[in-house]
């Protein structure tokens, strides 16, 4: 028997609704000025940094609060004021048992990857809501060990057995069986393929009818639905490119599919303008027109836009750049130095991917394969600053963020939103991205001649070097795809292979 049910949201919140969200560490929270008293009541192995240890490494924007206080108190600047202060302790080294000058701690790989791989076995029976998320443990779980250094292909004949009875005739990947197909479980089992490697894990894919499904999501307007008959939005567009390019699907439409009415001929012809229709009166973009900028989704547009064609030309064709960049720039938060999802929010962790994640695509966008590409007016500010001043935002105020706020040092291990929320799995994966992109530079070498073609962007990557460096070498993570969010060979060998199949 089939059971449909209604496809799933992706976002982690909700699979992880039920748990409990705040966590009383018995004290009373520090404010910001109880700071320097507190760290000499409190005897230490290392000294708190002084402020003129961090102020090389960090503007005063991260070290103090905002000399500019909105007078107006309202339950947004209640819960800011107490995010700061939640923070403090763990900003400055004072909650950590050890830690270096700047009082940043040692990444915990081993408490990190124990997490994971428990996050991978047999889950309490709380996780039930989370079942047809299923897919989606997998891909942060493998790409979390991935980031730390491990090798995740021992786990390629289980992961083949999970996902070969999720896949659905008609085409697609459900979050289980019997289950609806949808294009995030489609995405993360793909990754998931990806990842584990191997001609007989890429196998299970049956390209055709996920072809033809991936038709049947194609809109008039241009953009996807997450499944037939459920909502369109840019997660969509980014899920399918994604799938599309990493399985060298055919990029023309069948004639049944709903697209073709409206004159496209294409899975990717009108998604890029569609794309751009998402941007917002902010300069962020939405999950579709017309509704508020959020962070997972400027991720999600600017992945789609540099998959359809080379992101120099294709994020300026269809964003209003500068606007873009003045929105993502104003996620970044001080003291804290993480970035929010949106205008009047908190900091989370996560968003060390989805929004941090956006300045390499952002970088490409300005500098092109070697050199700035010419731009709409506005723009060369933007160009000069990435060029000279190497970032756009503050490498070490994210840095500083991941490593003090985000990992859980007990005994539980893994990542999370802030210092009072519990660390899990999808927390894990984003802030490991993050601080995978911030330690690493990532540059575009090589454009493809057009966007009628897929291939030919060469994407290359080196420790990130410049200025002072506040966290020790050994918490460099690995390197991760800018586009694909796994590892660049990964990302090779599955499109290499399918690249090598004539037909379906
Ligand atoms: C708001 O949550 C979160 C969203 C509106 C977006 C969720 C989407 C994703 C995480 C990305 C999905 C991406 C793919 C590739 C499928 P909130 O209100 O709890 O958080 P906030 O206060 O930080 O906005
Ligand atoms: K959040
Ligand atoms: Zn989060």
């Amino acid at each position: 028997m089939r059971a449909r049910r209604l496809p799933n949201r992706a976002h982690a919140k909700v699979i992880f609704r039920h748990h409990r969200s705040n966590r009383n560490s018995g004290r009373p929270p520090a404010t910001s000025s109880s700071m320097a008293a507190a760290s000499t009541e409190r005897p230490l192995q290392q000294e708190p940094p002084s402020l003129d240890d961090l102020s090389p490494s960090l503007h005063g924007f991260f070290v103090n609060c905002s000399p500019i206080q909105d007078a107006l108190e309202t339950p947004t600047s209640r819960l800011q004021h107490k995010t700061v202060d939640e923070c403090m302790p763990f900003l400055t080294g004072e909650e950590h048992a050890q830690h270096n000058r700047y009082g940043v701690p040692h990444l915990d790989r081993a408490k990190h990857v124990r997490f994971l791989h428990r996050q991978l076995g047999k889950l309490p029976a709380g996780f039930t809501s989370a079942d047809p998320s299923r897919p989606w443990f997998f891909y942060w779980c493998l790409a979390g060990l991935t980031l730390l250094g491990e090798d995740v292909s021992g786990y390629r004949g289980r992961l083949m057995a999970t996902v070969r009875p999720m896949q659905n005739p008609e085409g697609g990947f459900a979050g289980g069986f019997g289950q609806m197909s949808h294009l995030a479980t489609t995405y993360a089992t793909v990754l998931s393929l990806a990842l584990v490697g191997g001609e007989e894990a890429y196998d299970v894919v049956d390209r055709r009818t996920m072809w033809k499904w991936l038709c049947s999501l194609k809109q008039p307007d241009g953009g996807f639905q997450m499944a037939v008959g459920g909502e369109e939005d840019v997660r969509g567009a980014y899920c399918a490119a994604v799938i599309i390019s990493l399985l060298n699907l055919p990029l023309e439409l069948s004639p049944d599919s709903p697209a073709c009415a409206a004159g496209h001929s294409g899975l990717f012809s009108g998604l890029g303008e569609w794309v751009g229709r998402c941007q917002t009166y902010e300069g962020g973009v939405s999950a579709f027109p017309g509704v508020e900028a959020h962070g997972a989704y400027a991720f999600c547009a600017l992945g789609c836009l540099s998959i359809i064609d080379s992101p120099h030309r294709s994020i300026q064709r269809y964003m209003n750049v500068p606007q873009l960049i003045s929105w993502l720039s104003s996620r970044q938060y001080g003291p804290e130095g993480g970035f929010s999802g949106r205008t009047n929010k908190l900091v989370d962790g996560c968003y060390s991917h989805w929004v941090g994640g956006c300045w390499p695509l952002i970088e490409a966008c300005l500098k092109g394969p070697g050199g700035p590409a010419p731009g709409p007016a506005g723009v060369e500010n933007a160009q000069r600053a990435a060029a000279d001043e190497d970032c756009l935002f503050s490498r070490n105020g994210l840095i500083r963020y991941i490593l003090c706020c985000c990992q859980d040092m007990s005994r539980r291990g893994g990542l999370r939103d802030k210092p009072s929320k519990f660390s899990d799995a999808y927390h894990t994966c984003y802030v490991l991205s993050g601080l995978s992109s911030v330690q690493h530079q990532w540059s575009l070498t090589a454009a493809r001649p057009h966007e009628a073609v897929l291939t030919g962007d060469a994407w290359e990557v080196s420790p990130y070097l410049k200025g002072e460096q506040i966290f020790d070498e050994e918490d460099r993570v690995c390197t991760t795809h800018p586009v694909y969010v796994i590892p660049q060979h990964r990302v090779q060998e599955i499109q290499e292979y399918f690249a090598s199949k004539q037909s379906f």
